[in-house]
């Protein structure tokens, strides 16, 4: 039988709703600021959200939206400075606070910690948009509460490769038997299914369409005592809200 010995959260919608309202517009404001008319609006994001990672994001943008576009000598150069300014502009958007947690996630993340189980993160966004978003949210400490933060390009294959939470269970030492991953889309699920990991879905606007094929429970977000979550699939164990009890249920 297996024991949850740690949960591995997932960022980008899973801890915040960061996308349409986060990275999307940092986005159009790196674009804005190189001097190109390309804006992504919500629905044209929810299709380009299909690839993850900001640089690849882009490139798949340029390949498969721009026609005729004629990409500079320096094409790799060119989407990393892009990148680098959208990464300022998003960082400074968390540092305003503008980005809150989900429902649940800072009760679960307080309840790991007052039992003494192990916490991770594996994200395909890039690092410092991590610390910023748990710094902003959690406090100043928040990220060291974390045993390992997996992110960005540390691996070169991002989700739906299982590599970043293979990547994650090597530096913690453990089995992803004994582990469970928390996820909000089809790509993360897919990573983390791939690694061997069981699966909690918090699904949002973007990703309530996705395949979750292969997860253990979704629903609608984590929620808390007082406003349940809506089970969209799964075994729930006759739960209201996601928490720790839950978690080891769905292990068991
Ligand atoms: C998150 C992503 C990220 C962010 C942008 O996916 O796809 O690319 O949209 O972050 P997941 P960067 O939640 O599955 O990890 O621009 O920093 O890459
Ligand atoms: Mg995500």
């Amino acid at each position: 039988m297996s024991r949850l010995k740690a949960l591995l959260f997932d960022v980008d919608g899973t801890l915040a709703d960061t996308e349409r309202d986060g990275h999307r517009p940092a986005f159009n404001a790196a674009f804005r600021e190189a001097g190109l008319d390309w804006h992504w609006d919500e629905a044209t994001y929810g299709e380009l959200l299909a690839v993850t990672g900001g640089k690849e994001r882009i490139r798949f943008f340029l390949r498969e939206f721009i026609e005729g576009f004629n990409p500079p000598a320096d094409l790799d150069g060119f989407i990393a400075g892009l990148h680098q300014a959208k990464t300022r502009h998003y960082l400074a958007m968390l540092q305003e606070g503008g980005i809150p947690l989900r429902p649940g996630v800072r009760r679960l993340i307080e309840e790991a910690r007052r039992t003494g189980l192990t916490i991770g993160i594996a994200t395909t966004t890039t690092p410092e948009n991590v610390s910023y978003l748990l710094r902003a949210t959690l406090g100043a400490d928040a990220p060291g509460w974390f045993s390992v933060i997996a992110a960005g390009d540390v691996v070169p294959a991002k989700k739906p490769a299982p590599d970043i939470y293979q990547w994650a269970l090597q530096r913690l030492e453990l089995d992803a038997s004994d582990c469970l991953a928390l996820e909000d889309s089809g790509n993360g699920v897919r990573s983390a299914r791939d690694a061997g990991l069981a699966t909690v879905v918090t699904t949002n606007g973007y990703t309530e369409g996705d395949d979750f094929d292969g997860a253990a429970l979704v629903v609608d977000q984590f929620g808390e005592p007082e406003s349940p979550f809506r089970v969209l699939a799964g075994n729930a164990h006759g739960r209201e809200y996601f928490d720790l009890d839950l978690a080891r249920a769905i292990l068991a």
